[in-house]
Protein backbone atom coordinates (compact mmCIF):
# COMPACT_ATOMS: atom_id res chain seq x y z
CA UNK A 1 0.00 0.00 0.00
CA UNK A 2 1.53 3.47 -0.91
CA UNK A 3 1.80 5.81 1.72
CA UNK A 4 0.19 9.41 0.85
CA UNK A 5 3.95 10.62 0.42
CA UNK A 6 4.42 8.32 -2.94
CA UNK A 7 0.88 9.11 -4.33
CA UNK A 8 0.76 11.02 -7.34
CA UNK A 9 -1.31 13.85 -7.97
CA UNK A 10 -0.85 14.83 -11.40
CA UNK A 11 -1.79 11.16 -12.99
CA UNK A 12 -4.83 9.47 -13.46
CA UNK A 13 -4.55 6.99 -11.17
CA UNK A 14 -6.09 3.60 -11.48
CA UNK A 15 -8.95 2.23 -9.34
CA UNK A 16 -7.41 0.05 -7.52
CA UNK A 17 -4.40 3.02 -6.73
CA UNK A 18 -7.37 5.70 -5.21
CA UNK A 19 -8.71 2.81 -2.96
CA UNK A 20 -5.39 2.33 -1.19
CA UNK A 21 -4.44 5.83 -1.04
CA UNK A 22 -8.00 6.63 0.48
CA UNK A 23 -6.73 3.96 3.25
CA UNK A 24 -3.83 5.59 4.14
CA UNK A 25 -5.37 8.98 3.93
CA UNK A 26 -7.53 7.74 6.65
CA UNK A 27 -5.07 6.15 8.93
CA UNK A 28 -2.90 8.54 8.61
CA UNK A 29 -4.81 11.48 9.60
CA UNK A 30 -6.84 10.97 12.39
CA UNK A 31 -7.33 13.87 13.54
CA UNK A 32 -8.95 15.62 10.44
CA UNK A 33 -9.73 12.63 8.18
CA UNK A 34 -12.06 9.12 8.31
CA UNK A 35 -13.52 6.94 5.66
CA UNK A 36 -16.80 4.97 5.87
CA UNK A 37 -18.25 2.59 3.16
CA UNK A 38 -21.95 4.14 1.79
CA UNK A 39 -22.14 0.49 -0.38
CA UNK A 40 -20.99 -1.52 -2.62
CA UNK A 41 -21.48 -1.08 -6.62
CA UNK A 42 -22.70 -3.79 -8.71
CA UNK A 43 -20.13 -5.27 -9.44
CA UNK A 44 -18.91 -5.14 -5.47
CA UNK A 45 -16.55 -2.53 -5.59
CA UNK A 46 -16.17 -0.68 -2.37
CA UNK A 47 -18.02 2.84 -2.44
CA UNK A 48 -15.48 4.63 0.16
CA UNK A 49 -16.29 8.28 1.18
CA UNK A 50 -13.86 10.29 3.02
CA UNK A 51 -14.82 12.91 5.68
CA UNK A 52 -12.93 15.72 6.37
CA UNK A 53 -13.31 18.02 9.39
CA UNK A 54 -12.06 18.42 12.60
CA UNK A 55 -13.43 16.32 15.07
CA UNK A 56 -16.13 17.63 17.20
CA UNK A 57 -18.91 16.78 19.85
CA UNK A 58 -21.36 19.26 18.28
CA UNK A 59 -23.17 18.26 15.06
CA UNK A 60 -21.54 19.89 12.57
CA UNK A 61 -22.75 21.37 8.94
CA UNK A 62 -21.72 19.61 6.13
CA UNK A 63 -20.67 19.42 2.39
CA UNK A 64 -20.96 16.56 0.13
CA UNK A 65 -19.01 16.19 -2.85
CA UNK A 66 -18.71 13.40 -5.43
CA UNK A 67 -16.18 12.95 -8.22
CA UNK A 68 -16.31 10.41 -11.17
CA UNK A 69 -20.17 9.54 -11.82
CA UNK A 70 -19.09 9.60 -15.44
CA UNK A 71 -16.33 6.49 -15.88
CA UNK A 72 -14.24 8.50 -18.79
CA UNK A 73 -14.41 11.72 -17.16
CA UNK A 74 -10.63 11.44 -15.23
CA UNK A 75 -9.48 14.93 -14.64
CA UNK A 76 -13.06 14.46 -11.97
CA UNK A 77 -11.54 12.10 -9.31
CA UNK A 78 -8.08 13.10 -9.62
CA UNK A 79 -9.81 16.63 -8.61
CA UNK A 80 -11.37 15.08 -5.36
CA UNK A 81 -7.61 13.50 -4.53
CA UNK A 82 -6.07 16.94 -4.98
CA UNK A 83 -9.06 18.48 -2.90
CA UNK A 84 -8.15 16.43 -0.14
CA UNK A 85 -4.75 16.21 0.20
CA UNK A 86 -4.90 20.38 0.16
CA UNK A 87 -7.46 20.18 2.81
CA UNK A 88 -4.92 18.37 5.10
CA UNK A 89 -2.22 20.25 3.94
CA UNK A 90 -3.44 23.81 4.10
CA UNK A 91 -5.59 22.90 7.41
CA UNK A 92 -3.66 25.00 10.25
CA UNK A 93 -1.94 27.76 7.71
CA UNK A 94 -4.74 28.76 5.58
CA UNK A 95 -7.08 30.58 7.45
CA UNK A 96 -9.98 29.91 5.46
CA UNK A 97 -9.25 25.84 5.34
CA UNK A 98 -9.03 25.76 8.69
CA UNK A 99 -12.23 27.95 9.60
CA UNK A 100 -14.16 25.68 7.19
CA UNK A 101 -13.30 22.22 8.20
CA UNK A 102 -13.39 23.81 12.20
CA UNK A 103 -16.95 24.56 11.21
CA UNK A 104 -17.65 22.07 8.68
CA UNK A 105 -17.13 18.56 7.76
CA UNK A 106 -16.34 18.17 3.98
CA UNK A 107 -17.64 14.81 2.44
CA UNK A 108 -15.62 14.00 -0.55
CA UNK A 109 -16.65 10.54 -2.12
CA UNK A 110 -13.32 10.35 -4.98
CA UNK A 111 -15.14 8.03 -7.23
CA UNK A 112 -18.91 7.21 -7.58
CA UNK A 113 -19.12 5.26 -10.55
CA UNK A 114 -16.43 2.59 -9.31
CA UNK A 115 -17.19 0.07 -11.80
CA UNK A 116 -17.01 2.21 -14.78
CA UNK A 117 -13.62 3.90 -13.60
CA UNK A 118 -12.04 0.60 -13.42
CA UNK A 119 -13.19 -0.52 -16.97
CA UNK A 120 -12.51 2.75 -18.68
CA UNK A 121 -8.71 2.01 -17.04
CA UNK A 122 -8.56 -1.68 -18.04
CA UNK A 123 -11.18 -1.87 -21.53
CA UNK A 124 -12.73 1.15 -22.96
CA UNK A 125 -11.19 4.84 -22.06
CA UNK A 126 -14.70 6.23 -23.53
CA UNK A 127 -16.85 4.09 -20.94
CA UNK A 128 -19.68 6.44 -19.21
CA UNK A 129 -22.35 4.51 -17.86
CA UNK A 130 -22.25 2.24 -14.95
CA UNK A 131 -21.59 -2.18 -15.07
CA UNK A 132 -25.18 -3.21 -14.72
CA UNK A 133 -26.07 -6.25 -16.43
CA UNK A 134 -29.98 -6.17 -17.18
CA UNK A 135 -31.96 -9.29 -18.71
CA UNK A 136 -33.26 -8.53 -22.24
CA UNK A 137 -30.16 -7.27 -23.68
CA UNK A 138 -26.88 -7.67 -23.86
CA UNK A 139 -26.04 -3.43 -23.62
CA UNK A 140 -24.56 -2.63 -20.03
CA UNK A 141 -24.71 -0.14 -17.57
CA UNK A 142 -27.21 3.07 -17.59
CA UNK A 143 -26.17 6.75 -16.82
CA UNK A 144 -26.34 7.43 -13.25
CA UNK A 145 -26.76 11.14 -13.84
CA UNK A 146 -30.04 10.17 -15.60
CA UNK A 147 -30.55 7.90 -12.65
CA UNK A 148 -31.63 10.15 -9.87
CA UNK A 149 -35.27 10.53 -8.84
CA UNK A 150 -35.67 13.86 -10.39
CA UNK A 151 -38.51 13.84 -13.28
CA UNK A 152 -36.89 10.80 -13.95
CA UNK A 153 -36.70 10.19 -17.74
CA UNK A 154 -38.77 12.86 -18.58
CA UNK A 155 -36.44 14.50 -20.70
CA UNK A 156 -32.60 14.55 -22.14
CA UNK A 157 -32.20 10.85 -21.48
CA UNK A 158 -33.05 7.78 -22.91
CA UNK A 159 -35.19 4.35 -21.89
CA UNK A 160 -33.04 2.27 -24.92
CA UNK A 161 -30.23 0.49 -22.43
CA UNK A 162 -27.59 0.35 -24.98
CA UNK A 163 -28.01 4.51 -25.08
CA UNK A 164 -24.83 6.28 -22.96
CA UNK A 165 -27.85 8.29 -21.22
CA UNK A 166 -29.85 5.13 -20.50
CA UNK A 167 -31.93 6.17 -17.73
CA UNK A 168 -31.92 2.82 -15.89
CA UNK A 169 -34.89 0.83 -15.17
CA UNK A 170 -36.71 2.73 -12.32
CA UNK A 171 -35.10 5.71 -10.39
CA UNK A 172 -32.32 4.67 -8.30
CA UNK A 173 -32.08 1.06 -10.14
CA UNK A 174 -28.59 1.52 -10.26
CA UNK A 175 -26.87 1.01 -6.96
CA UNK A 176 -24.47 3.22 -7.10
CA UNK A 177 -27.07 6.28 -7.59
CA UNK A 178 -28.77 4.54 -4.66
CA UNK A 179 -25.99 4.42 -1.96
CA UNK A 180 -25.23 8.14 -2.39
CA UNK A 181 -28.81 8.98 -2.45
CA UNK A 182 -29.85 6.86 0.63
CA UNK A 183 -26.40 8.84 2.44
CA UNK A 184 -27.69 12.24 1.67
CA UNK A 185 -31.08 11.38 2.78
CA UNK A 186 -29.35 10.08 5.93
CA UNK A 187 -27.57 13.03 6.11
CA UNK A 188 -30.53 15.48 5.18
CA UNK A 189 -30.26 17.77 8.05
CA UNK A 190 -26.54 18.54 8.04
CA UNK A 191 -25.56 18.34 4.62
CA UNK A 192 -25.94 22.56 3.20
CA UNK A 193 -24.08 21.80 0.22
CA UNK A 194 -23.79 19.22 -3.28
CA UNK A 195 -20.84 19.73 -5.50
CA UNK A 196 -20.65 17.09 -8.20
CA UNK A 197 -17.32 17.07 -10.62
CA UNK A 198 -17.61 16.08 -14.30
CA UNK A 199 -16.06 17.17 -17.62
CA UNK A 200 -15.29 19.10 -19.82
CA UNK A 201 -17.16 22.23 -20.84
CA UNK A 202 -15.97 24.94 -18.28
CA UNK A 203 -19.27 25.32 -17.06
CA UNK A 204 -21.07 26.09 -13.69
CA UNK A 205 -24.31 24.40 -13.67
CA UNK A 206 -27.02 24.57 -11.13
CA UNK A 207 -30.90 23.32 -10.81
CA UNK A 208 -32.45 22.56 -13.03
CA UNK A 209 -31.77 20.56 -15.52
CA UNK A 210 -34.81 18.56 -16.08
CA UNK A 211 -37.07 21.60 -16.75
CA UNK A 212 -36.70 25.14 -17.78
CA UNK A 213 -38.22 26.66 -15.41
CA UNK A 214 -36.06 28.80 -12.70
CA UNK A 215 -35.31 27.48 -9.27
CA UNK A 216 -36.84 28.74 -6.27
CA UNK A 217 -33.37 30.60 -5.06
CA UNK A 218 -32.26 31.34 -8.81
CA UNK A 219 -30.69 34.44 -8.16
CA UNK A 220 -28.99 33.24 -5.11
CA UNK A 221 -27.51 30.14 -7.06
CA UNK A 222 -26.13 32.44 -10.05
CA UNK A 223 -24.77 34.37 -7.48
CA UNK A 224 -22.61 32.28 -6.09
CA UNK A 225 -21.64 30.68 -9.28
CA UNK A 226 -20.53 33.92 -10.53
CA UNK A 227 -18.51 34.72 -8.01
CA UNK A 228 -17.17 31.27 -7.84
CA UNK A 229 -16.46 31.09 -11.70
CA UNK A 230 -14.65 34.89 -11.07
CA UNK A 231 -12.37 32.91 -8.34
CA UNK A 232 -11.35 30.09 -10.69
CA UNK A 233 -10.81 32.63 -13.27
CA UNK A 234 -8.52 35.07 -11.03
CA UNK A 235 -5.60 32.14 -11.42
CA UNK A 236 -4.91 31.72 -15.04
CA UNK A 237 -7.66 33.54 -16.89
CA UNK A 238 -10.25 30.02 -17.57
CA UNK A 239 -13.65 30.89 -18.43
CA UNK A 240 -16.25 29.45 -17.32
CA UNK A 241 -20.04 30.00 -18.09
CA UNK A 242 -22.75 29.79 -15.30
CA UNK A 243 -26.08 29.34 -15.32
CA UNK A 244 -29.23 26.65 -14.82
CA UNK A 245 -28.34 23.21 -16.34
CA UNK A 246 -31.01 22.98 -19.18
CA UNK A 247 -30.77 26.68 -20.68
CA UNK A 248 -26.85 25.95 -20.68
CA UNK A 249 -25.90 22.94 -21.52
CA UNK A 250 -29.49 20.96 -22.51
CA UNK A 251 -32.19 20.14 -20.43
CA UNK A 252 -31.86 16.45 -19.10
CA UNK A 253 -33.73 14.90 -15.98
CA UNK A 254 -32.70 12.88 -13.24
CA UNK A 255 -29.64 14.34 -12.47
CA UNK A 256 -27.81 14.38 -8.88
CA UNK A 257 -27.65 18.18 -8.18
CA UNK A 258 -31.44 18.54 -9.18
CA UNK A 259 -32.54 15.70 -6.89
CA UNK A 260 -30.29 17.05 -4.61
CA UNK A 261 -31.38 19.99 -4.53
CA UNK A 262 -35.21 19.06 -4.88
CA UNK A 263 -34.32 17.40 -1.65
CA UNK A 264 -33.90 20.65 0.37
CA UNK A 265 -29.74 20.78 0.01
CA UNK A 266 -30.30 24.68 -1.06
CA UNK A 267 -26.80 24.85 -2.63
CA UNK A 268 -26.35 22.53 -5.32
CA UNK A 269 -23.54 22.97 -8.09
CA UNK A 270 -22.30 20.99 -10.95
CA UNK A 271 -18.95 21.11 -12.31
CA UNK A 272 -17.90 20.54 -16.05
CA UNK A 273 -14.13 20.73 -15.48
CA UNK A 274 -11.77 21.60 -18.53
CA UNK A 275 -11.20 22.02 -20.98
CA UNK A 276 -13.84 22.85 -24.01
CA UNK A 277 -12.95 20.55 -26.28
CA UNK A 278 -9.79 20.18 -27.54
CA UNK A 279 -9.07 17.34 -25.63
CA UNK A 280 -12.33 16.82 -24.02
CA UNK A 281 -12.37 13.38 -22.04
CA UNK A 282 -8.54 12.97 -23.23
CA UNK A 283 -7.44 16.03 -20.64
CA UNK A 284 -3.60 15.65 -20.74
CA UNK A 285 -1.93 14.76 -17.59
CA UNK A 286 0.10 18.10 -17.81
CA UNK A 287 -3.16 19.93 -17.32
CA UNK A 288 -3.80 18.01 -13.94
CA UNK A 289 -2.49 20.80 -11.50
CA UNK A 290 -3.54 23.83 -13.13
CA UNK A 291 -7.13 22.40 -13.41
CA UNK A 292 -7.17 21.28 -9.97
CA UNK A 293 -5.46 24.53 -8.53
CA UNK A 294 -7.95 27.07 -10.44
CA UNK A 295 -11.52 24.75 -9.41
CA UNK A 296 -10.04 24.30 -5.45
CA UNK A 297 -10.46 28.65 -5.84
CA UNK A 298 -13.89 27.68 -7.21
CA UNK A 299 -14.96 24.81 -4.25
CA UNK A 300 -13.76 27.12 -1.62
CA UNK A 301 -15.76 30.21 -2.27
CA UNK A 302 -18.68 27.74 -2.41
CA UNK A 303 -17.91 26.48 0.46
CA UNK A 304 -17.20 29.79 2.60
CA UNK A 305 -20.50 31.05 0.99
CA UNK A 306 -21.88 28.13 2.74
CA UNK A 307 -20.25 28.73 5.78
CA UNK A 308 -21.48 32.10 6.62
CA UNK A 309 -25.18 31.39 5.42
N1 LIG B 1 -22.61 16.59 -18.37
C1 LIG B 1 -23.79 16.43 -17.56
C2 LIG B 1 -24.57 15.19 -18.00
O1 LIG B 1 -24.86 14.38 -17.13
C3 LIG B 1 -25.74 17.66 -16.59
C4 LIG B 1 -24.68 17.65 -17.63
C5 LIG B 1 -25.58 18.37 -15.41
C6 LIG B 1 -26.92 16.97 -16.79
C7 LIG B 1 -26.56 18.36 -14.46
C8 LIG B 1 -27.92 16.94 -15.80
C9 LIG B 1 -27.72 17.65 -14.64
O2 LIG B 1 -24.88 15.03 -19.17
C10 LIG B 1 -21.64 15.65 -18.51
N2 LIG B 1 -20.50 16.02 -19.14
O3 LIG B 1 -21.76 14.55 -18.08
ZN1 LIG C 1 -20.39 13.75 -16.73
Amino acid sequence: RPSPRTHSYTKYNSFDKVQSWIHSMASSNADLISKQTIGNSYEGRPMTLLKLGKKSSSVKPAIFMDCGIHAREWISPAFCQWFVKEALSTYGSDSQMTSLLNEMDVYVLPVLNVDGYDYTHKSNRMWRKTRSRKSGTSCIGADPNRNFDAGWCTVGASNNPCSDTYCGSRAESEIEAKNVADFIRRNKSVIKAYITVHSYSQLLLFPYAYTFELAATHSELMKVAEGASAALRSLYGTRYTSGPAAATIYPAAGGSDDWAYDLGVKYSYTFELRDTGRYGFLLPESQIKPTCEETMLAVKYIAAYVQKN
